[in-house]
């Protein structure tokens, strides 16, 4: 057996926790005492629990819809976690995020998305923010074969290649995406082989083999953190449930069900325990027995608990971040100085990159060209490490900004056209805007997207919305739409020290206007403004 004795211990038990959790679960919802959906990961717990093992703390992982067991091997209390699932407030995110979104910060789980492979962009932030700061942490991307043929992993791929970041592509290759099974919607021998074309290092491996999966993960987290560069491993198992609650499965063969119960993981290992010599049958048995009750004395805690739940209030009052008030006062430092409204905004991104190092550019075109209304200029020059160009790819970066926001970054986002962030509106939308509600305000999302609106250029209708109005409808995000220098200056500074998420939007035909700006410490609170 490749595993020490406590090694074995902890994957054997960790999988049954999993296992017996999540049939705890299915119970729980056939007698309708859960509402809401879950997706189980019955048979595909020795992906969780060697991934685990492979990684240290302070490396973080964003896992998918199907989150339960991985939230356990990170080390989250299964009380906590059935707590969630009954919408309690003693839930790990106080009943605000269930089945599909376990934040557990002080586990290094950024949560989930039930967007599928959207967190994969959240995970290349998270990579993003860690390699800025320095720290030997990495970051793991978990997600599915269905995922894999989403746009945003692909520009995930290409990213974090250019980047060189450390992030784990882990794909848990389960053969289906609900119905769809991977050989009719992947058009590729492996899905892992697709990282080839992005200069990413892959390997595949079996995905029931829990040792197996382990060696894998050990050999591609020690590679990302001696290289900085991302990996890709795929991981090949099966779900031996249904895709949710209702699901037949009458898109599979009760043989090839068969098959794979055969390599039932948990009882896969369990025979290589007891063959290893190092545990005797009546050993594996008590370790069994002990995470079971471990779980079932959990599942009784919740039931007590389950009908303590947040006031409405309560809830709301998870939605934005409180501000902290001596960063967005207003000061007298209005000046008589007339700059340009491109200039002003240039000028409070030059000031907070100067006073803040957490505070990055992120876009197109942002660096010699200086942006493709020319704002940012030559910043690059003066800010080379706090200035990053991207490939065209909205909704990566836009995630990765969140993702890096999530850490502590101040990102600002420069999206070329506002047109275009609809691109981004995944990001934006499902993620910067919710991350704090579904966490219960263990994670953040203080970053700043900027982007030209407005019509009357002759552009034509893909570069002429002002779409501000569409997002100002979606709770959690702020939006900013400056009519003059003074006020784009100080709402930016303001904006960016913000901890919450604001869309700034400029309006082409003001970029010339001249007007009188503040000082450095000129700062305009969110909400007023010249209208
Ligand atoms: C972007 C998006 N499209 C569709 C869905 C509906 N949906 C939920 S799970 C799922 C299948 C995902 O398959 P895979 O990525 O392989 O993960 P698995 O469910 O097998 O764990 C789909 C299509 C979704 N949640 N998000």
């Amino acid at each position: 057996m490749l595993f020490s004795k406590e090694q074995a211990q902890w994957a054997l038990s960790m999988m049954v926790r999993s296992r017996h959790f999540e049939e705890r679960i299915d119970t729980f919802f056939k007698h309708k005492e859960m509402h809401g959906t879950t997706h189980l990961s019955i048979g595909q717990e020795a992906a969780q629990a060697g991934l685990s093992l492979a990684l240290d703390q302070g490396d973080w992982i964003v896992p998918t819809h199907r989150c339960h067991g991985h939230t356990i091997a990170r080390g989250t209390d299964e009380q906590k976690m059935f707590s969630e699932m009954f919408g309690s407030s003693d839930g790990i995110c106080k009943g605000l995020g269930g089945s599909m979104h376990m934040t557990d910060v002080e586990h290094f789980n950024a949560g989930s998305s039930a967007v599928v492979g959207s967190g994969v962009n959240l995970a290349t932030g998270l990579a993003f923010a860690l390699k800025q700061q320095g720290s030997q942490g990495i970051s793991v991307a978990i997600f599915g074969d269905g995922a894999s043929s989403r746009g945003a992993i692909h520009e995930c791929m290409n990213l974090a290649s250019v980047w060189s970041l450390p992030l784990l592509f882990f794909c848990e290759n389960n053969g289906y995406g609900m119905s769809a099974s991977s050989d009719r919607m992947v058009s590729a021998a492996s899905i892992a082989k697709r990282s080839e074309g992005y200069n990413i290092d892959y390997a595949v491996v079996d995905g029931n083999d829990v040792e197996a999966v382990y060696k894998a993960a050990k050999i591609a987290v020690d590679q990302i953190r001696k290289s900085s560069r991302p990996y890709f491993l795929e991981v090949k198992t099966y779900r031996l449930c249904g895709h949710s609650k209702s699901d037949k499965c009458v898109y599979r063969s009760r043989e090839e069900e068969a098959l794979w119960l055969k390599k039932d993981p948990i009882t896969l290992f369990a025979h290589t325990m007891v063959e290893s010599t190092l545990f005797t049958e009546d050993d594996v048995a008590s370790i069994i027995l002990d995470a079971r009750t471990r779980v079932d004395e959990a599942a009784k805690a919740a039931v007590a608990l389950r009908h303590s739940v947040l006031t409405l209030e309560q809830a709301m009052g998870y939605l934005f971040a409180p501000e902290e008030e001596e960063k967005t006062r207003m000061p007298n430092g209005m000046t008589t100085r007339r700059i340009s409204y491109r200039e002003a905004i240039r000028e409070a991104l030059d000031e907070e990159m100067t006073r803040d190092s957490a505070v990055h550019l992120i876009g197109e075109d942002i660096g010699a060209y200086g942006g493709c209304f020319k704002v940012t200029g030559s910043l690059y020059e003066k800010h080379p490490l706090q200035l990053h160009e991207t490939p065209v790819s909205e909704e990566a970066f836009t995630g990765l900004a969140v993702g890096a926001a999530m850490l502590g970054l101040r990102p600002v986002v420069e999206i070329m056209y506002g047109d275009f962030s609809t691109l981004a509106s995944d990001p934006i939308i499902n993620h910067a805007a919710k991350v704090r509600f579904m966490s219960a305000g263990q994670l953040s999302c203080p970053m700043v997207l900027r982007s030209p609106i407005g019509c009357g250029t002759g552009h034509g209708a893909q570069h002429t919305q002002s779409l501000e109005a569409m997002f100002g409808n979606v709770p959690g995000l702020i939006i900013v739409a400056p009519s003059c220098p003074g006020d784009a200056k100080a709402l930016l500074k303001s904006a960016i020290r913000s901890n919450n998420p604001v869309l700034y939007f400029e309006n082409k035909h003001l970029y010339n206007n001249l007007g009188p700006v503040g000082d450095e410490n000129y700062l305009m609170p969110l909400g007023k403004a010249v209208v």
